[in-house]
């Protein structure tokens, strides 16, 4: 519910030298007030005071805090607020919390504080997502985007985009209020000219989600290839870590293993699969049904196989029938020195780490082409941001559509309207509930 006074404990659990304890809503200050001594003041608004903080029942004293109040005008959530820094661990912070919920405060929801923020007008949805994906991510690329995209670096380019589709409407309202005039003001072909120029930068955008949720998640990299031909020990060297067992067994890697793994500062899924054969036992046979799911799915497919050898039938098959963007790797190159293989593969030696740089460098260009080459471009980063995109494309090519074929200005506009509302509700200027929860749902508590 908005309006009632919210508290939480806004680091994250367990030992540390300092918890923050986060209030915020119409109370706040009341609230902070009955933890204080009966002579003690509230600190000046801004203004950092170590204070020491009582039980509001018994009066014991908990902790020695320093405790910082803002003003509605001038604090995160829009509200009146205050945090308190008190000793970190796992009594004292929960103690402090127990004392503002006795005070009168309702424990927060994940990400209400932000909540709050957005709904006061402190922060758009885009800025608030970002804030969510800065605390959440693993890699320098993720953490690197959500921080421009908390500066506002996608906010700013979808407002362009609707301040200039609301210009083009007021073209046309200014042909539909004075139908006596001859001469509409602009003519049609130049607004189609700004519509088609609004479409081709909401298109520019939209080819960014793939490779925007891709940093989000991390690329899907599947290893593919015979039993045995070195895709277990590949796995293990590109996590830098003994994940799968290595064998001369064929058929040792029976399941799909996922690990999560940064390479050059970008998020990537890698997948260590059963080998391609026909499998010998049920449960083999099921290790390899999942590894066709994983190759469908994914981003690039790492197909192992030894260097200096001719590649067989199977394998020649697997390279052209693959479903996703297959890269040769010949593994064992230690074991084939001399012995050329094609331009197109890659080489690798685990012994010696050969080619594994070059390997990295390779799945980074390829997964992530667009953000390596430009250092601040805006990503899509949700399905709900491309979905909104697209539902505004839409709405322009109606637009296009009712213009070109004649349709009267007042109904082809109620198209343009539709894709500034695609746009409105991408930056949050308006959003049912629903993707307010898609939204918030997913934050840490206290944030
Ligand atoms: N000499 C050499 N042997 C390797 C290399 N990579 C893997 N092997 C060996 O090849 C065998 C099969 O490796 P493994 O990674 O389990 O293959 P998988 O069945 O495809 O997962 C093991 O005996 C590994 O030690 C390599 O780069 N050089
Ligand atoms: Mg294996």
């Amino acid at each position: 519910m908005e309006g009632d006074t919210i508290a939480a404990i806004a680091t994250a659990q367990g030992a540390g030298a300092i918890a923050v304890v986060r209030i915020s809503g119409p109370r706040a200050l009341p609230v902070l007030g009955e933890l204080l001594a009966p002579d003690a003041s509230l600190p000046a608004p801004r203004e950092a005071r170590l204070r020491s903080l009582h039980d509001p029942g018994s009066g014991e004293l908990i902790d020695r805090a320093l405790v910082v109040t803002f003003r509605a005008s001038a604090s995160f959530t829009g509200e009146d607020a205050a945090e308190l820094s008190c000793h970190g661990g796992r009594l004292t912070p929960a103690l402090v919390l127990a004392a503002t919920l006795a005070a009168g405060c309702r424990h927060a929801d994940p990400g209400e504080f932000t909540r709050r923020a957005y709904l006061n007008g402190k922060l758009d949805l885009l800025q608030a997502e970002a804030i969510g994906e800065l605390i959440d991510a693993d890699s320098p690329a993720l953490r690197r985007s959500a921080v421009f995209r908390m500066e506002r670096g996608l906010s700013e380019r979808i407002e362009g985009l609707r301040e200039a589709l609301i210009r083009v409407d007021a073209l046309l309202s200014y042909g539909i209020d004075f139908p006596e005039e001859d001469e509409p003001p602009v003519s049609n072909e130049a607004i189609l000219a700004a519509v088609s120029e609004a479409g081709a930068r909401i298109e520019q955008l939209l080819r960014t989600a793939p490779e925007g949720q891709r940093l989000r998640r991390g690329a899907l990299v599947v290893l593919a290839g015979r039993p045995n031909s070195g895709k277990s020990s590949l796995f293990n060297a590109l996590l830098g870590r003994e994940r799968a067992i290595v064998t001369e067994v064929p058929g040792t890697t029976r399941d799909a293993l996922e690990a999560d793994t940064t390479i050059e500062g970008y998020p990537f899924r890698l997948v260590d699969t059963a080998g391609l054969r026909t499998a010998t036992d049920r449960v083999e046979a099921m290790g390899i049904e999942v590894a066709r799911r994983y190759l469908g799915e994914a981003d690039l497919v790492l197909f192992c196989a030894e260097a200096g050898r001719e590649l067989g039938e199977d394998e020649r098959r697997f390279l052209q029938d693959s479903p996703s963007p297959v890269l040769l790797v010949r593994t064992k190159a230690d074991a084939a020195r001399g012995i050329e293989t094609g331009s197109k593969s890659v080489r690798v030696a685990i012994p010696d780490g050969e080619g594994l740089a070059r390997l990295r460098r390779e799945l980074r260009e390829r997964a992530f082409a667009g953000s390596a080459a430009e250092e601040e471009v805006p990503l899509l980063t949700r399905e709900r941001h491309a979905r909104a995109l697209r539902g505004s494309t839409a709405a322009l090519e109606e637009f296009q559509r009712a213009l070109e074929e004649g349709e009267p200005p007042e109904f082809a506009s109620v198209h343009l309207r539709d894709a500034v509302s695609g746009l409105e509700e991408l930056v949050g200027r308006v959003s049912p509930d629903d993707v307010l929860d898609e939204v918030f749902g997913r934050f840490c508590v206290g944030k």
